[in-house]
């Protein structure tokens, strides 16, 4: 049998299998940045069946860019039990509690965690839409297709993945929420757009306004700030861990687990 068929045969049959399996997943994260990685790893933590999705080709969203290209972040003694349960690395350079990290290593091994707990973390996969249910309104699952169709411009049926759980963790945008809120006519939600930097209480803020928008549908990282009008912090990312693991942390407690 030549070998090119085999290849194929093997990725599509497995790749389908296992899609075919996550259909029905208990959370759903969409976004593959520092709060979505951080949340994927402690629900997966709690057996939950999880899975990222991400419209671009890889991880890490924001982290890569570093401080505008340069390759550190900024984080603080918040976070050093996170970056412990992560193995990742950082230098105290200030005795105010102000570590560094390093991009490369943020962002891969926060994805290599989440993944050897048991999460998955899919590429090139774009959520458009979300399933809802009504009365009260209810969030049950998403609407994707493969990023590469939207950016082909082809006009393509997109398909649907349940869960539990569905997390906007894409960030600035917070895509989901305002998908929410403009399809289904939600009066009482508005999204405000964050505000100018003022890094110390968007840090804060950012984790005390994490958790559920909607019954179903929750927000982590920078799309809470876009969601609740919060400051922004810049490259300093204490809050998109803290967010991330608190995240996890209120839908373990409505799940159950
Ligand atoms: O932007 P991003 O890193 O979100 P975050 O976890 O972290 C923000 C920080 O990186 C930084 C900051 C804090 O200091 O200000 O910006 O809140 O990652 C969001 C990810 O979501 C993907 C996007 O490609 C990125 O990797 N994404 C956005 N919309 C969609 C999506 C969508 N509709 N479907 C799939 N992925």
């Amino acid at each position: 049998m030549d070998l090119e068929l085999l290849i194929s045969r093997y990725i599509i049959q497995e790749s389908s299998r296992e899609l075919a399996e996550l259909l029905e997943s208990d959370v759903v994260i969409v976004g593959a940045g520092p709060s979505g990685l951080t949340a994927a790893k402690y629900l997966a933590d709690k057996k939950l069946k999880t899975v990222v999705l991400e419209k671009r080709l890889s991880y890490g969203g924001g982290i890569g860019g570093g401080g505008s290209l340069f390759h550190k972040v900024v984080v603080d003694k918040r976070v050093v039990d996170i970056l412990k349960d992560f193995d990742i690395r950082y230098r105290e350079v200030d005795e105010r509690g102000i570590y560094v990290v390093d991009t490369a290593e943020l962002m891969s091994k926060l994805a290599a965690k989440a993944l050897d707990s048991g999460a998955k973390i899919l590429f090139g996969v774009e959520v458009e839409d979300l399933i809802v249910r009504e009365n009260p309104l209810t969030v049950r699952g998403v609407v994707f297709k493969w990023s590469a169709i939207s950016l082909a411009g082809l006009h393509v049926d997109p398909l649907f993945m349940t869960a539990r759980a569905v997390v906007d963790a894409t960030g600035h945008e917070a895509s989901l929420i305002n998908i929410l809120v403009r399809k289904n006519k939600i009066g009482d939600i508005t999204v405000r757009g964050e505000r100018s930097a003022f890094a110390e209480k968007a840090e804060r803020d950012v984790v005390e306004y994490t958790g559920r928008v909607v019954p179903g549908l929750y927000a982590t990282g920078m799309a809470v700030a876009a969601l609740h009008g919060l400051y922004r912090m810049g490259p300093i990312f204490s809050g998109m861990l803290l967010s991330g693991r608190k995240v996890a942390e209120v839908i373990a407690s409505d799940l159950g687990v």
